[in-house]
């Protein structure tokens, strides 16, 4: 049952000196669950589909999304369709997402290097796009445009030639994705879109479908395959997060995003109207999303615990908020300075990290760990979610410690291109030989010898 107004649980770690490990165990997390029913189900759809292709896919369509479904491939003609009937402020508000975020995804793109280590050698690293790539956008508790969006423009700043869609089937709209989904893919001229739900999209994607799988008794004629990618990217629920973790080595994945996150890190002086805003905006995404306050000022925290009352109380999906913030993945946490308050944070590594201090700048450039920081009053996640210019897929559950939000190497690999003259390499090849000797690998430094060999 919901409690009445949110629990949002205190952390007081003042007067403790915790070190990194200890804090990473002192922050609200979600204690993962053992998942082992999620993934024999999911191992179970991969095998599947594997086996049977397309007819497992509409098995799974009629199973899951309750529509009739041959082929999954959503006629060009919905989709444009979906772009004639879309509300005109919602296509401008995508129109500028998308601008902004293809500016920021453009300058990206990283130059490729080269370096000569000798006269007549070189080394360079070449960056270069996947040849294709599958998109997962999620229906469930809310539709995702914006995901969209973010999913598509790097991956198209990249270079990557062959883009594809898939979103859950929705029977409210005659077995295809939802419209906006639809509409933001036409405007971002992607045309090879599926509707595909949850883990199903991910295998569809990292294996393919082949031609002529549609079942012995359709006897209709061999529909057309889907091509297999080499990333899958795109956030999910944790069937598609399982789906991605079990197929990822046959493909690149972005991350297994969890349960979205927001951290606001605040002093005395924040404004606690906008610091509850703001965490109740990212616990409308899921009861297991968390939302975390780090701060020094227990006046504060007090002011923020009343403003998460009042305005939980008003908010549309009052339900998944007041869970959300109750729930073990969210609360205060007590500091006894803002030195201590980072490392937290850095503990913590948010997927999200406000910063409403003094000098949000300065405190701002001495985070170490997230997926994506903002900084002062004026920047709140719900910019960076749709129209910063940033992108919203961003590493959750603590891997922004290692981890990168989506961008344009997302899709790129650098390719290391060496050339060396003859003379070049002569001039290491005593090198070579020694390093083959004290390795063990003769045939290494014989292959370089058989070069010069009677010269
Ligand atoms: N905050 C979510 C992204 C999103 N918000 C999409 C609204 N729409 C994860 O970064
Ligand atoms: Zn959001």
């Amino acid at each position: 049952p919901t409690p009445a107004s949110p629990a949002f649980r205190t952390i007081d770690l003042r007067g403790h000196a915790l070190g990194p490990a200890e804090l990473r165990a002192a922050v609200p997390r979600l204690t993962a669950g053992d998942g082992t029913g999620v993934e024999q189900a999911v191992r179970g759809i991969i095998a599947d589909v594997r086996a049977r292709g397309f007819a497992a896919l509409s098995e799974l369509a009629a199973k899951f999304d309750g529509v009739e479904q041959r082929h999954p491939r959503v006629p060009a003609e919905a989709i444009s369709a979906a772009l004639d009937t879309l509300d005109p402020a919602v296509r401008a508000a995508l129109e500028e997402s998308i601008a902004r975020a293809r500016a920021f995804a453009a300058a990206q793109v990283p130059a490729d290097v080269t370096v000569h280590p000798a006269d007549g050698a070189s080394v360079t690293q070449r960056w270069v796009p996947v040849r294709r790539v599958g998109l997962y956008v999620p229906g469930g508790l809310a539709v995702y445009p914006s995901s969209v969006v973010m999913n598509v423009v790097p991956a198209q700043a990249a270079g990557v030639g062959s883009i594809a869609l898939a979103s859950p089937p929705q029977k409210e709209n005659g077995g295809l994705p939802h419209p906006t989904i639809l509409a933001a893919a036409a405007l971002l001229g992607i045309d090879e879109v599926y509707a595909i739900g949850g883990a199903q999209a991910i295998v569809s994607f990292a294996y393919g479908i082949p031609a002529g799988t549609e079942g012995e008794h359709d006897g209709r004629g061999a529909l057309p395959a889907i091509e297999p990618a080499d990333v899958v990217t795109g956030p999910g629920n944790i069937f598609v997060a399982t789906a991605k973790r079990l197929v990822k080595g046959v493909v690149g994945i972005d991350a297994e995003a969890g349960p979205t996150e927001i951290a606001v890190l605040a002093d005395a002086g924040a404004r606690p109207e906008l610091v509850a805003a703001d965490l109740i905006s990212q616990a409308e995404h899921d009861p297991r999303a968390g939302s975390v306050l780090v701060t020094d000022s227990p006046q504060l925290a007090e002011r923020v615990r009343e403003q998460l009352a009042v305005l939980a109380e008003r908010t549309k999906h009052r339900d998944r908020v007041v869970e959300a913030l109750s729930g073990e993945q969210s609360g205060v946490v007590l500091v006894d300075d803002l030195a201590a308050g980072i490392a937290v944070c850095d503990a913590y590594a948010a997927e999200h990290l406000e910063i409403m201090t003094a000098d949000a700048p300065a405190v701002a450039a001495r985070i170490r760990n997230a997926g994506a920081v903002f900084v002062g009053d004026y920047s709140p996640v719900s910019l960076g979610d749709y129209c910063a210019g940033s992108n919203h897929v961003l590493p959750t559950s603590g891997t922004a410690a290692f981890s990168s939000g989506l961008n344009v190497t997302t899709f790129l690999r650098a390719i290391q291109v060496v050339d060396y003259s003859e003379a070049a390499l002569r001039g290491v090849s005593a090198h070579i030989r020694s390093l083959s000797d004290a390795e063990d690998l003769p045939a290494h430094g014989d292959a370089v010898d058989a070069r010069f060999a009677g010269a």
